[in-house]
């Protein structure tokens, strides 16, 4: 981890710029597989299953019966956590639900507002060197609370085209029930265009590696929505002397641990504090299976000395982290001069895990920057607003003229035309 000395802030964004991400060469890839889903449909899946996944399979859906026994296969704190963990999330999204606006806006004329599913909703889960059964209820609960119709989920299938059971516990619980055997960009494309197995979607959700991001990228281009622009977790730490070197070592090495381009940042005041965490680090990365993965990534991460906090909460709101862990004595001060972070997690006792996998916030989060201009995942992400209204005679006699002298000007008589219309029939009539 490079320690970075009160950084002059013309030289932040360098200094804490994201690995890049080989965008150009990826795409190389997926076009051709969106080519082959498309034409050729589960064929094309389970010639790509066999080439990727190094699996024959006869069937892409999931079983009832492989669905029944993943069941059998988990502990029983297993399945009591997931479901304390479905508690709280769905209790927190279920309090997202906005009720129906309707508004009066001048006698007669009457608008509203109200909240629809999206109708056929994908989500893509993971699977590879850990198998994210958490993003199944970040993802499942909200659709489900948000009543979306149609839930497909894909997930890629290990070589002996099995799911892991936590991934099929967990869908099952939550009540989906397509549960598809595609991994990859192959899965995004078949959720795209729609095959025999797998419904055409208005939306894909869900995290994945760089293929599965440029597949989302490319999906958009043929009018499916997506969660957002995804990349590695990242996690920033801006901690004072009141912090515990321990935890933050801990919460930085949590984010460490996802994926070699992941990128951890430690802010804080104190450079003897910032040795403490760094030494910490050392000693606990040791004890992990996933060692190799978060060292790498912290190659890719930084320690950054700021005494002034007012420069701190700059260089934090310039880098809009994903997670923003903040363990200072004047944290409310803190948390509220913050404008750009997808998730804040507050005080010592608040680690960033609890928002990962059971705290009731949702844990897909906007990283890469992108907390500047997109939220995380939540109930709004599965619903659009549509709006309605009804004008009475009485009502478009007073807001009639308003449209006719806006149309007129606008240069659009047709429009102008629409309401003169029904003016002179409402005159005639009185006569
Ligand atoms: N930190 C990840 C989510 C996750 N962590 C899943 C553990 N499991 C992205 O926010
Ligand atoms: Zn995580």
């Amino acid at each position: 981890m490079k320690i970075l000395k009160n950084p002059d802030p013309e030289t932040w964004s360098k200094e804490l710029a994201r690995p890049v991400q080989k965008t150009k060469q990826i795409n190389k890839t997926v076009k051709p597989i969106f080519r082959k889903v498309k034409r050729n449909g589960d064929k094309a899946l389970i010639k790509f299953a066999l080439e990727y996944d190094h699996v024959h399979l006869d069937q892409l859906l999931a079983s009832q019966e492989e669905i029944k026994a993943a069941e059998l296969l988990l502990s029983a704190e297993l399945k009591e956590a997931i479901q304390v963990a479905k508690g709280n999330i769905e209790r927190f999204h279920q309090a997202q639900k906005s009720e129906e606006l309707v508004e009066e806006v001048m006698p007669g004329v009457v608008c509203k507002r109200k909240s629809m599913p999206i109708q056929k909703v994908g989500l893509y889960i993971p699977g590879g060197t850990a198998p994210l059964f958490s993003t199944v209820l970040m993802l499942g609960v909200p659709a489900v609370i948000a009543g979306c119709k149609e839930i497909v989920l894909c997930t890629p299938p290990d070589r002996h085209g099995e799911i892991h059971p936590a991934i099929l516990y967990t869908a099952d619980l939550i009540g989906i029930t397509k549960i598809i055997k595609a991994g990859g960009a192959q899965a995004v494309a078949a959720m795209t265009f729609g095959t025999h197995t797998v419904p055409k979607v208005d939306k894909i959700f869900g995290p994945g590696n760089q293929y599965v991001t440029a597949a989302k990228q490319l999906a958009t281009k043929y009018g499916v929505a997506i969660d957002m622009p995804a990349g590695p977790s990242e996690v920033l730490v801006y901690a004072d002397k009141t912090a515990v070197p321990s935890f933050v070592a801990a919460d930085l090495l949590s984010q460490a641990e996802h994926g070699v381009d992941s990128q951890v940042v430690l802010v804080t005041s104190s450079e003897k504090f910032a040795y403490k965490v760094l030494k910490e680090i050392e000693v606990q990365v040791e004890e992990l299976p996933r060692k190799d993965i978060a060292l790498k990534a912290l190659k890719n991460s930084r320690a950054v000395i700021l005494k002034d906090q007012s420069a701190a909460l700059d260089l934090i709101n310039e880098y809009a982290p994903e997670h923003l862990i903040i363990s200072v004595a004047n944290e409310e001060e803190v948390v509220d001069a913050i404008y750009n972070a997808g998730s804040i997690f507050i005080g010592n006792f608040t680690p960033e895990s609890a928002g990962d996998y059971a705290s009731g916030t949702n844990h897909t989060l906007p990283t890469y920057g992108f907390a500047r201009n997109y939220s995380g995942v939540s109930l709004d992400s599965f619903i659009k607003k549509m709006t309605y209204q009804k004008i009475t005679e009485e009502g478009l006699k007073k807001l009639g003229p308003t449209i006719e002298v806006m149309a007129e000007n606008e240069l659009l008589d047709a429009h102008k035309n629409a309401v003169s219309i029904r003016l002179n029939y409402l005159k005639s009539k009185k006569i």
